[in-house]
């Protein structure tokens, strides 16, 4: 060493400690703590070159030598935890979160309206005891036509035409839910309650109020002992609950090939109580649904002795009944899923 050891210690801390106290980022400040305090630093090979120093001197540069050591280690802890604390800051910063601020609304869908119309109808029914049936959409002639009084020759068929399929003429669209009746009475044998709501279709035109693909609630209930009274009675109330409150019912003579005697049930516009407003077009009174007692024959045919059981049927249109209700007055918008519709409901 020809340089004064003392003054080079001196002149490596002074260094040293400046360019810590400067250092850019941890990575260099590593840089620097090896430089100066590594195993193969400036500091080290000072230590390591102590032997050959006069004796006398030794002590003195030893002492110095870990004098500095310390300092610069110091220096590179303080340095580190600045450094930290500087990056900490600015995360702090940068990711702050502030949970005062009002949060992003989040717009939920909700039930269409068919949809809600149909689990209220539902609702009513299963409250007098009615259970769901479910059944195919595609489905046979035998089902759709036949097992409800209505043979091919029936001028009924043509009144209810709908879609058939590739796999022949006995192989259609259902028309009606009545589909569903049929075949859990062949399963189930009476007493029976049942209501089958679900998609059918007719081959129609498209206009204000027909579509090709509708929604129908049929209800069933066979029992010993039924009559149109009870009938009348399960119609009414479910009537007043659909539209909130009591209304005036009448059933007029009507006819279906699987009912009879057949009855349409109208009641009187809830809207106009009667006295004649836009809904009911000015008549004072609504068409609701359809019903009568089921036809000896249907039971006859899916194995129920007409002489021991009898039973009384209807079927709705959920459409129909769904823009009463609303007041809509194109069955168009149910399919549109135009949100400017929907969010209404
Ligand atoms: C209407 C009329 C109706 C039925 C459906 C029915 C079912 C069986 C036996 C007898 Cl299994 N009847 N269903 C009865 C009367 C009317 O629907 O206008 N629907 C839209």
């Amino acid at each position: 060493m020809n340089e004064d050891p003392i003054t080079m210690l001196n002149s490596i801390e002074s260094e040293g400690l400046s360019a810590i106290e400067t250092a850019a980022d941890s990575g260099e400040l590593e840089a620097l703590r090896l430089r100066y305090l590594g195993q193969k630093g400036e500091l080290t090979a000072i230590l390591r070159g102590l032997g050959k120093l006069d004796k006398d001197v030794r002590p003195a540069v030893g002492q110095k030598t870990n004098e500095v050591k310390r300092a610069l280690t110091e220096a590179v802890e303080e340095r580190e935890k600045s450094l930290f604390e500087a990056s900490l800051g600015e995360r702090l910063k940068a990711e702050a979160i502030d949970i005062t601020a009002p949060g992003t609304r989040v717009r939920l869908g909700h039930i269409h309206p068919l949809t809600r119309i149909t689990e209220e109808i539902i609702e009513v029914f299963y409250g007098m005891g009615f259970n769901v049936e479910d059944g195919p959409e595609v489905e046979t002639d035998y089902y759709n036509f036949d097992a409800l009084n209505t043979p091919p020759s029936h001028p009924a068929r043509d009144e209810q035409d709908t879609f058939y399929t590739d796999a022949g003429e006995k192989v259609l669209l259902r028309s009606q839910t009545s589909t569903v009746q049929i075949r859990v009475m062949e399963r189930k044998k009476p007493p029976l309650r049942i209501i089958s709501p679900g998609r059918v279709y007719r081959n129609e035109e498209v206009n204000a109020r027909k579509y090709p693909l509708f929604h129908q609630i049929e209800g069933l209930l066979v029992d010993e002992g039924v009559t149109f009274g009870q009938l009348k009675g399960t119609l009414n109330a479910f009537i007043q609950t659909l539209f909130g409150k009591p209304v005036l019912t009448r059933f007029r003579p009507d006819f279906f090939p699987f009912t009879e005697p057949s009855a349409e049930l109208d009641s009187q516009c809830p809207f106009c109580e009667g006295q004649g407003c836009r809904t009911c077009g000015n008549r004072g009174w609504l068409e609701l649904l359809g019903c009568g007692m089921v036809d000896p024959e249907v039971l006859r045919g899916v194995g129920i002795d007409p002489e021991v059981y009898t039973g009384f049927a209807f079927g709705m249109g959920v459409e129909r009944l769904a823009m009463l209700k609303y007041g809509i007055n194109d069955i168009r918008y149910f399919f549109a899923n135009d949100l400017r519709f929907l969010r209404q409901f």
